[in-house]
């Protein structure tokens, strides 16, 4: 792994190696000792990055799910024609009267006389119009790059538009696509005004012995429809996911939960964190991604509420479950074990899908997060070490007390001591990279040379990446397989989602249809040119 390394780093200059080098890691945890790497800073200006911006964090991500908000993008068309639908967040809007506002795409489609002359009347008239149109509970704003440099104030324009309404939540983000060095920034700016605007809302009680918020899950190909099935199964009441499948009042009504379960460390740790000091629900971390996970995350939930019908209820639905996993297990493991993966996704799944191939014998020889932050890769406790650049600075910090009223804590300090003496971890998150194997490689906002690099030196069974990536590798004559969207596939999170990814995998690395390929130049050798500079 060292060469390979080095191999990859060849081609740069001294200045760019240097920098690359620190976000490229040969795995060598040991014990408690975690390596430290390089992440969460700016890519290197001239590098074809996998990353995405601030404004696809914020409006794509964090918003994007939620059906029955109006989310107005202030800015060119591009950036909402971009984000519109792109994701594969499914929502259920079956039920009598619900609203679903996410197959449109609104947008202020700012023109240059714009940029120019100020967009805020334009912004103003945009909101007012979708008010008439659809009248719903809430309309948000957000900014794109020109917004920022010019100097709209959205916020302002929110404030009065909201007033003179009375009866519709008017908010803005100022989530210009340059305001961090990726989308973690937007999710952040995003999580921030969905809590302070939003949160708390909704006081009426909400059914349900055992509540909880599933923070930080999308509902990508349906994965939130199969843990809420199991949930239900297990008598574990969901009252708001952050944002899968969600609606304006769940958000309202997420301190009525006594327990967050956290999926996405990297998209919401600070709102489990602003949960338990406002309202006092505590937090713990869990994985729906792979059928053991699942089934341990359930456990720890169990844990958590420390009722005995709970916990044998949840030991019967694995139970259950798992008989079906363990056969297409059995099936497909013959012909996956041994084989091998890469992944190079977001700031969360680099790690949760490394337990599906687990299941499966596979095993990840590289892996790494576009835009995770040094805990997602470490683990939490280097947070209070983390530097304050210039680039997190740029990012509102709101100050969260504990809520006069309402602030509970849910469990007494007595009951929590013994639930962590009992080994249930609070607050906890460990890393992708202690969880990989002894000399495996970490790599921070891979690019497309270095995956090609990487894809031609190493070989992978498989490769698993985004849009960007999926047919450059292809071309190399690799699987690829999407984990963002999945490609059509999915769901994956659950028990029934193991299975489906099982027979994908299995599927991809054992079709022959890769080997048989060559790529055009090689086929049709006229096809190939010399390019000569004169
Ligand atoms: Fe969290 Fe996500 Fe991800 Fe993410 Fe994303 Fe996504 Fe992702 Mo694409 S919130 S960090 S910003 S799990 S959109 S649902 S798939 S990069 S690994
Ligand atoms: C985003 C969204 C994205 C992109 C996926 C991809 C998603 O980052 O803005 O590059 O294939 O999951 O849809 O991460």
């Amino acid at each position: 792994p060292t060469d390979i390394k080095a191999d990859m780093l060849a081609k740069y200059p001294p200045k760019v190696a240097r920098k690359r080098a620190s976000q490229i890691l040969v795995n060598e945890a040991l014990g408690n000792e975690t390596p430290e790497i390089s992440a969460n800073v700016r890519t290197i200006p001239g590098i074809i990055t996998m990353r995405g911006c601030t404004y696809a964090g914020c409006k794509g991500v964090i918003l994007g799910p939620t059906r029955d908000i109006v989310n107005i993008t202030h800015g060119p068309i591009g950036c909402g024609f971009y984000s519109w639908m792109t994701r594969r967040n499914q929502t259920d809007a079956s039920a009598e009267g619900a609203e679903n506002f996410m197959p449109y795409c609104f947008s202020t489609d700012m023109q240059d006389q714009d940029i120019i002359f100020g967009g805020e009347k334009k912004l103003q008239a945009a909101i007012q119009e979708a008010y008439d149109l659809f009248h719903p509970k809430a309309i948000a704003i957000f900014a794109t790059c020109p917004v920022g440099l010019i100097g709209d104030d959205i916020h302002a324009v929110a404030r009065k538009m909201k007033a003179k309404f009375g009866d519709c939540n008017v908010f803005a983000f100022s989530c210009e696509g340059y305001k961090g060095v990726s989308q973690s920034a937007g999710h952040h700016i995003a999580n921030n005004k969905i809590f302070s605007e939003v949160v708390g809302e909704n006081d009426a009680e909400k059914p349900g012995e055992f509540k909880i918020n599933l923070l930080g899950e999308y509902n990508i190909g349906g994965d939130g429809f199969e843990i809420d099935r199991i949930l239900k199964k297990c008598g574990i009441t969901n009252i708001s996911t952050f944002s899968g499948n969600s609606t304006y009042d769940q958000f309202a009504s997420a301190h009525k939960a006594d327990l967050s379960a956290v999926m996405c460390h990297r998209s919401i740790n600070y709102v489990a964190d602003m949960l338990e000091t406002k309202f006092g629900i505590p937090w713990i971390k869990v994985n729906f991604i792979g059928a053991k996970s699942t089934a341990k995350s359930l456990r720890k939930i169990a844990e958590y509420f420390g009722d005995p019908g709970l916990t044998a209820r949840v030991e019967e639905v694995i139970a259950e479950e798992m008989p079906a996993v363990e056969a297409v297990i059995d099936d497909v493991l013959p012909r996956t074990k041994g084989k091998t993966a890469m992944l190079f996704v977001g700031g969360s799944r680099a790690h949760h899908y490394q337990d599906l191939f687990a299941e499966m014998g596979m095993k990840t020889l590289a892996a790494g997060y576009e835009f995770a932050h040094r805990d997602d890769y470490e683990g939490r406790q280097v947070i209070p070490g983390l530097k304050v650049d210039a680039d997190s600075r740029n990012i509102e910090e709101i100050e969260v007390k504990a809520d006069e009223q309402r602030y509970a804590p849910r469990k007494t300090s007595e009951e929590m001591a013994k639930l962590e003496a009992a080994g249930l971890k609070f607050k906890e998150y460990d890393g992708l990279i202690p969880d990989m194997d002894h000399q495996t490689l970490v790599i921070d906002d891979l690019n497309q040379y270095e995956a090609e690099k990487l894809v031609e030196i190493i070989k992978p069974d498989v490769f698993c990446a985004g849009i960007k990536e999926k047919f450059s590798i292809q071309k190399l004559g690799i699987p690829m397989k999407q984990l963002h969207s999945y490609d059509s596939g999915g769901p994956y999170a659950g028990f029934q989602g193991a299975v489906n990814f099982y027979h994908e995998i299995d599927r991809l690395v054992n079709s022959k249809v890769w080997s048989y390929m060559k790529a055009p130049w090689q086929e049709n050798p006229e096809l190939s040119a010399t390019y000569v500079w004169e």
